[in-house]
């Protein structure tokens, strides 16, 4: 060809170039999200998605920017609890990444749909290990922590990665996917039609899952045997937001009800057929149990031994996952689907003829239970400087009361096991806590998801130990200007204020400065800060920070002898009876 001609056909090449719209892997990331309505992300900055954080802000994706990814990850994954959609983190390569994974395997023990999306270093240079900036093998790690994890190497690619992972995160049993989008992906170019083609709306992400009629049968047919019934619910019922079904069944049945931690407040723990406040009779003396998204892990001992007493039981369970069932110990009858279609298939099959539950057993829960609440109620009235734990809880649950659509937040040992008795709740999903794995650190991260995604004022319940496992996130809290009230029973330390080091002037491993002034923290951020030293300092400046929705972190000085090793789980926390010298 002529050289004037080639260079004719050149330019009019690069005129159709200039003129067609082209999109990059940065856009496609952000379409996406929003294309699957998820419009919020929680994560930090940094390389290589800094800019992706901006660019999704502009495109109006609310970006919550955290100062640790374990806190960013754990919002995400409480975000995915409330909601049912994927809660989303963002996090750097390899330190960040890891600092996410954290609560990436806490959303999957937990059974919460998250997804962390994670920017990463370069294949061809990880792969051959020759040192990349952050340079690691992430998508390999993830795996044996998540339900699923992929990696996205190509712009075209995008939308069919983010697809796999919603599903992968909301169906079936919930759990945390991983996706590894590395440096280079978010500027490759392609064509903006064919990107935008490329894109996956998903539909109907977690398939209802109808249980076999003969399973609802026959889990009828053995719940009408019984003579001592108990329905126990856990967090995937409060998960599946059957809300009205589930207290129909109930009712209807007249059988007394055990709610797990997260899963008061389905029904109201005042309701008449509750029975939180008769747990070992309940559990004992049952002979048919049923469980509604409750697992018969570690929380309820397996299912046998010295908790469950010695008359024979069979068991009922209904879980959307097939394999728990006989996971500990023989289910008589599984019901495997989703809460919501078990509960309406039950329900349905149980007719208008239903027999009422056994008039003794009701009767012998319900004595049982006013026994141990009148047991209680003195504690709770206790107006003693310093606090002990339950004077300063009969105030907190007087707030909650009062507030029955605040969120609470609560972590620790004895600040936990306490306040799960003491604080009555009203509603489904308003007790977030330290979940299956009993961890510490969630409280921020779930405190910020938890205003953010309902909008709904946050009450914060934390041992000084727990609260530091994610303080630093009150920074977070003023900037974002959030309605989290945070109070801190400040015992000097991990379940008491009290050992010694017999040995060196080194502090026991357990305890921490005496009398420091957690309050303080929020001030320097420009919240509210109040050191309160009585139940009725307490309540009034929780009920302030509550009519005020500022930021506020309160102090609540807690006696350092008042609580006990371990909380509750003092018999998991083996004690050396030698004693070298
Ligand atoms: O029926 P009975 O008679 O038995 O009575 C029961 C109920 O019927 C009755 N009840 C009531 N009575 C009257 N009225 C009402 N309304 C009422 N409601 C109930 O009360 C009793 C008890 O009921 P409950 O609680 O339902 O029953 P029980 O037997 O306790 O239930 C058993 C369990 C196992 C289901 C329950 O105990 C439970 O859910 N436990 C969860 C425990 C847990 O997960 N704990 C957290 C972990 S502890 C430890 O690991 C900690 N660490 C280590 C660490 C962790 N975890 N994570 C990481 C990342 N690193 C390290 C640390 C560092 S805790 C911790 C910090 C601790 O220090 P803090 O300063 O934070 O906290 P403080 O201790 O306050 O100092
Ligand atoms: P808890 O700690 O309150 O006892 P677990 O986390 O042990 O609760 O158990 C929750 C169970 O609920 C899991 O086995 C999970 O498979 C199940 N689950 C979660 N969501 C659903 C759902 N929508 N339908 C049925 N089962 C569900
Ligand atoms: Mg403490």
């Amino acid at each position: 060809m002529a050289d004037a001609a080639v260079k004719e056909k050149h330019e009019t090449t690069n005129a159709a170039e200039a003129e067609r719209e082209l999109t990059d892997g940065f856009h496609l990331i952000i379409d996406a999200l929003k294309l699957n309505g998820l419009n919020t992300i929680y994560g930090v900055p940094g390389i290589p998605i800094t800019d992706f954080g901006r660019m999704a802000q502009a495109a109006g994706i609310r970006v919550i920017s955290f100062r640790h990814e374990q806190n960013a990850g754990n919002a995400a994954a409480i975000a995915g609890y409330l909601t049912k959609q994927p809660g989303i983190c963002l996090t750097v390569s390899a330190p960040g990444f890891l600092n996410g994974l954290t609560a990436l395997a806490n959303a999957t023990t937990n059974c919460f749909p998250m997804i962390l999306i994670s920017g990463s270093s370069e294949r061809e240079i990880v792969d051959l290990q020759q040192g990349d900036y952050e340079e690691m093998d992430q998508l390999a790690i993830a795996k044996p922590l998540c339900k699923a994890a992929f990696r996205v190497l190509h712009a075209a690619d995008i939308g069919i990665g983010l697809a796999r992972a919603i599903r992968a995160a909301v169906s079936g049993r919930p759990g945390g996917v991983y996706l590894d989008l590395p440096a280079k992906l978010f500027s490759q170019v392609m064509d903006a039609e064919a990107g935008q083609k490329s894109l996956v709306k998903v539909v109907d992400a977690a398939p209802a899952q109808i249980p076999a009629p003969t399973a609802v049968k026959r889990a009828l047919d053995v719940l009408k045997s019984a003579k001592r019934p108990l329905i126990i619910l856990g967090k995937g019922a409060a998960y599946a937001q059957a809300d009205d079904a589930i207290r129909a069944l109930v009712e209807k049945s007249g059988i007394p009800f055990l709610p797990m931690s997260m899963a008061k407040g389905l029904l109201p723990d005042t309701h008449p057929q509750c029975a939180g406040a008769a747990r070992s009779t309940v559990l004992k003396e049952s002979d048919v149990v049923m469980m509604i998204g409750a697992r018969l892990n570690w929380l309820l001992s397996h299912g046998k031994g010295k908790t469950w007493g010695e008359a024979p039981k069979k068991f009922i369970q209904i879980d959307i996952e097939p394999k728990e069932m006989d996971s500990n110990i023989e289910i008589a009858a599984p019901v495997v689907g989703d809460i919501g279609s078990c509960v309406s298939a039950l329900l349905e099959a149980m007719g208008n003829k239903w027999p009422a539950a056994p008039a003794d057993w009701v009767a012998a829960v319900s004595a049982k239970r006013e026994e141990n609440i009148a047991k209680m109620a003195p504690k709770l009235m206790k107006n003693s400087a310093p606090m002990d734990y339950h004077g300063a809880l009969g105030a907190l649950r007087t707030v909650v009361k009062e507030r029955p659509d605040a969120i609470l937040i609560n972590e620790g040992a004895n600040t936990l096991d306490l306040a799960r008795g003491v604080i009555d709740m009203y509603k489904p999903r308003k007790r977030l806590d330290v979940g299956t794995w009993g961890v510490m650190g969630i409280g921020m991260g779930y405190a910020i998801a938890a205003a953010i995604e309902t909008g709904k004022p946050v009450l914060a319940v934390e041992g000084d130990s727990a609260f530091g496992f994610s303080g630093m996130e009150v920074e977070t809290i003023c900037r974002y200007k959030l309605p989290v009230c945070v109070v801190i029973f400040n015992n000097d330390g991990i379940y008491r204020g009290t050992d010694v080091n017999s040995v060196s002037s080194d502090p026991a491993p357990t305890v921490f400065v005496k009398g420091s002034r957690y309050d303080k923290m929020m001030e320097a951020f420009g919240g509210v800060g109040v050191n309160a030293t009585t139940p009725d300092e307490l309540k009034r400046a929780v009920d302030a920070a509550m009519d005020s929705g500022k930021p506020t972190l309160i102090n609540a000085v807690i006696d350092p002898a008042a609580g006990s090793e371990s909380g509750r789980i003092g018999n998991l926390n083996p004690q050396s009876k030698i004693r070298k010298k």
